[in-house]
């Protein structure tokens, strides 16, 4: 797992020098102990630009009413925009209906409705997920009863799919992978393992979290039966999240929690459910957060997540060339992070120095990073890591943020 030196941008790239969109995004502007912040820690979350907090802001102050229960005015314009924001993500993520889209709290709620609605279908059996989960594609199986198969992984970071053709059995239920990991950035052959599973008549479950933001993702082409990604992560508020399913499959399963909105008839004998989506969507939803998310879609469909991808290719690049020219760095999987046309974090420990410490005296720097396991606990096991720093890109960083983190490691290299 040792990095290439000196690897060249992928060709054609246009160069953002200035990242993109950086002026609609105010927190960029400030300091941190009197340094500019450079912020890295976008996997974790990405920051927001002025069009998402001022269409939260407008909504409060102008549209405020709750969805799906007035004939009121107010209650009708804030159900279109809830509405309307429900076709921005079929749009988004190319969807066949807006009946596939549920909103959830994010990512981790997704899974958690499917397990539980699952499990309450038919109890039991086996889930296969791979050995680079985030910790909520691993626990909402075991809390629902599932027996975990996992995916092994080579040391250069794949996921080996011969050893995965040979986990299925009858009571394979599900399978549940990352798109692309949390902690490697590695893009996973998601079309391999989706073909594989449906030769054995199994649904597949894609966790989008760190995908969605960074590359085009289309339902129909990639024939996921279900798929989650988080509103936060994408340049929405926190608190909303999506939770695609195809329809057959979706109209299966029970509901997941009980209350307004979710029910057809209700009587102290019996109760009848809502269709879909809205079976899943008990209770409030937050409108005014599914509307900014909405917002957040639109403001990357502007600029094209494409040009995004491309430019954030880049920084994964350059930040692999620059931070493998550091003596005693060891960057995690990086020939497949190259390989794999990934737009991911980059995740590395200097020999010597621990995570924490290294992350600390970065942040002192004005630079955040994040470190730890990443909710990643089985992958560190499999690193041999207790831990790794992570540096992530969004639209606005900048190679001028990566020489900075550069500098910043050297800097903490010659303290120590
Ligand atoms: N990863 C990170 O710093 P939520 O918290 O529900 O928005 O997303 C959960 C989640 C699920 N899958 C993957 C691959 C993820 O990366 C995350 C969130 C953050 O890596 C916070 S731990």
């Amino acid at each position: 797992m040792n990095a290439k030196v000196n690897t060249p941008a992928p060709a054609s790239v246009p160069t953002f020098a200035d990242g993109i969109g950086r002026a609609d995004f105010p927190i960029l502007s400030r300091t941190v102990y009197g340094r500019p912040l450079v912020y890295l820690d976008n996997a974790a979350t990405t920051q927001k630009p002025r069009q998402v907090v001022e269409a939260m802001v407008d909504e409060y102050y102008n549209a405020n009413a709750n969805v799906h229960r007035g004939v009121h005015y107010l209650s009708r314009q804030a159900t279109d925009l809830h509405e309307q924001a429900r076709d921005t993500v079929r749009q988004f993520i190319h969807a066949r209906s807006t009946t596939e889209i549920i909103f959830t709290r994010g990512t981790t709620e997704a899974i958690n409705l499917l397990a539980s609605c699952m499990a309450r279908r038919k109890q039991g059996g086996e889930v296969i997920v791979s050995a680079m989960e985030h910790h909520s594609n691993i626990v909402p199986w075991q809390l629902n009863g599932f027996k975990l198969k996992v995916i092994p992984m080579t040391d250069e970071g794949e996921l080996d799919l011969d050893a995965y053709d040979t986990l299925f059995t009858p009571e394979t239920r599900a399978v549940s992978v990352a798109q692309v990991s949390n902690v490697l950035g590695v893009v996973n052959p998601i079309d391999r393992i989706i073909s594989i599973a449906h030769s054995h008549g199994v649904p597949v479950v894609i966790d989008g979290a760190q995908s969605t933001p960074h590359m085009a993702v289309d339902m129909i082409e990639m024939d996921c039966d279900y798929f989650a990604f988080s509103s936060h992560k994408i340049y929405g508020p926190t608190g909303v999240g999506v939770l695609y399913g195809k329809e057959q499959l979706l109209d299966q399963l029970p509901p997941y929690q009980g209350g307004g909105e979710m029910i057809r008839n209700v009587s102290f004998d019996h109760t009848t459910f809502n269709d879909l989506p809205y079976r899943f969507e008990a209770g409030t939803p937050d409108y005014i957060g599914t509307h900014a998310l909405a917002v957040a879609l639109d403001y990357v469909s502007g600029i094209g997540i494409e040009t995004i991808h491309r430019h954030e290719q880049d920084l994964t690049h350059y930040a692999i060339e620059r931070l493998s020219q550091i003596q005693g760095m060891h960057i995690y999987a990086p020939d497949t992070l190259l390989a794999s046309a990934s737009a991911g974090p980059v995740s590395f420990n200097i020999r010597g120095i621990h995570h924490l410490d290294l992350g600390t005296l970065l942040d002192r720097l004005g630079i955040a990073v994040r470190t730890g396991h990443h909710c990643a606990e089985p992958l560190m096991h499999r690193l041999g890591a207790e831990g790794t720093v992570r540096a992530s890109f969004a639209l606005y960083n900048t190679r001028a943020d990566i020489d900075t983190l550069a500098a910043g490691i050297e800097r903490v290299c010659h303290m120590f």
